[in-house]
């Protein structure tokens, strides 16, 4: 079995920053402890470095088909950018398609297995219920996937009625799953964008305007409370408004168990980026907000109300008439200016995968804001906690794999689209320094990436089934 030992290295955990050797034997993490030696093993000089669990995010769109084109980066080329900024496990969505729960899971990991390069799960998305479907969602878990999400808006496509999604949310707490929910009021969308079309109000701003934040307030009011009278935990995805934030602490406060994340995209923009010409680039629902949800975000992730920060990773291009070359072939994928002339047609969705961990480490661990022990807990152990991934993944403990990301803190980079690795033509964060990034990057000891060149192979990442997860 192959050895690699990571020397000299400042092991970061959720709780502890210590010096330590860290042995890797075969794909998993064998010892960790100070003046561990190995014989013949591969020897990686980790002086000057941290040693963090590669990053878990639970909340990325590849390959989704959306308004006749698809978001634009897929199981590889989504894994790479991930890992090229530290992220070594995904948690993808499957759409309920034709076919049962079963059919479209073995249907989408089939598709995703041939092309992954990072390890992956599964959530599977129930937009549409009955009998069947009831009885089918009682099985999941054995198939390893135990998270559903439902929707409370996207009426007549994805939407549940709230009947519906107490049912769900039933079945699912009896039978191991977490139930995830997109919160926004789906009804009060559809009035506002019909009267802003009939308007002729076309531009991207009215993303914003038709989707309030009180619709969201007011949907996540209701998430809890239905989970609380389903008996079930939930989880809330996405989270960009104030009020959501003091929902989910209520819920908490009462005893519902009730989670949530939040995205790096509302923590740093606010709506007045739909009144740039380029607005379009930051459409995604939900929509940017504003400056005093920024705050309230920030402080949920800081004292725990927000466990986790994912990114809803869903990236179009701005301009996908233009090709952009991607591993030295041109390719252009149908992205936002399909919605040039009506903010109803604009795919929904924005690159974050790989900005994910070097943005946030820059603007919330160099500033103090949170110590790298909370980094590690909020992009890597709590999503692999809530997501019945730990302690396989988003830990640096023996006997997990070895996803390892060696980051060098003091690494300063202008970033952009050049440095980040999305397939799209363009980074919400151009030309803004940061400091602090991966350098090197294991997935189950396997080199992905080291000094910004890529190791990692389509079909390197494997499946993974995941236990049930916990409550946090
Ligand atoms: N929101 C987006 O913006 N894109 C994908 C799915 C979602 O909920
Ligand atoms: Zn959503
Ligand atoms: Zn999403």
């Amino acid at each position: 079995m192959t050895q690699k030992l990571i020397k000299n290295g400042t092991i970061v955990t959720s709780d502890k920053t210590y010096k330590a050797n860290l042995l890797i034997e075969g794909e998993k993490i064998s010892q960790i402890g100070e003046g561990i030696t190995a014989d013949g093993a591969e020897i990686i000089d980790a002086q000057g470095l941290l040693v963090l669990p590669g990053g878990v995010d639970p909340h990325v769109h590849l390959d989704l088909p959306m308004f006749g084109t698809v978001s634009s980066d897929d199981h590889y080329t989504g894994g790479k950018a991930a890992a090229f900024g530290g992220t070594t496990t995904l948690i993808d969505f499957v759409s309920q398609d034709q076919g049962s729960l079963e059919e479209n899971i073995i249907r989408w990991r089939a598709h995703a297995e041939q092309k992954a390069s990072v390890d992956f799960g599964f959530h599977m998305n129930i937009t549409r219920f009955n009998g069947q479907v009831a009885e089918e969602l009682t099985t999941l878990a054995s198939l390893g996937v135990t998270s559903v999400k439902v929707f409370t808006a996207y009426n007549n496509r994805l939407r549940l009625p709230d009947g519906e999604i107490f049912k769900v949310m039933r079945i699912a707490g009896r039978h191991n799953l977490l139930t995830m929910v997109h919160a926004e009021n789906g009804d009060i969308i559809d009035v506002l964008v019909d009267e802003a079309l009939m308007a002729q109000k076309t531009t991207p701003i009215w993303h914003a305007r038709t989707r309030p934040g009180w619709g969201e307030v007011e949907a996540s009011l209701r998430a809890v409370a239905i989970g609380a009278q389903a008996e079930a935990p939930v989880y809330l995805v996405h989270m960009n408004v104030a009020g959501e934030v003091d929902q989910l602490a209520y819920g908490r406060h009462k005893g519902v168990s009730v989670m949530g994340e939040t995205c790096p995209q509302y923590l740093f923009f606010t709506y007045r980026e739909y009144e740039r010409p380029d607005g379009a680039k930051w459409v995604c629902s939900p929509p940017m907000r504003d400056l005093e949800d920024q705050v309230r975000l920030w402080q949920g992730l800081e004292d725990g109300t927000i466990q986790v920060l994912a990114t809803d990773h869903c990236p179009f291009y701005f301009d996908g008439s233009k090709p952009i070359i991607y591993e030295g072939k041109p390719i252009a994928i149908p992205g936002k200016e399909l919605g040039k002339d009506d903010f109803t047609k604009i795919p929904n969705g924005l690159p974050g995968v790989g900005d994910r961990l070097p943005i946030f480490w820059n603007s919330a661990v160099n500033t103090g804001r949170i110590t790298p022990n909370q980094f590690v807990k909020i992009t890597a152990e709590n999503p692999a906690r809530v997501f019945g991934l730990y302690p396989q993944k988003g830990s640096l403990t023996v006997g997990a794999d070895a996803d390892i990301a060696l980051w060098d803190p003091e690494l300063e980079l202008e970033y952009g689209v050049k440095v980040a690795q999305h397939r799209t033509d363009h980074n919400l964060y151009e030309s803004t320094t940061l400091t602090g990034f991966p350098v090197q990057v294991y997935q189950r000891g396997n080199l992905l990436v080291k000094n910004r060149e890529w190791y990692g192979k389509p079909g390197m990442g494997k499946f993974l089934p995941r236990a049930a997860g916990e409550i946090i």
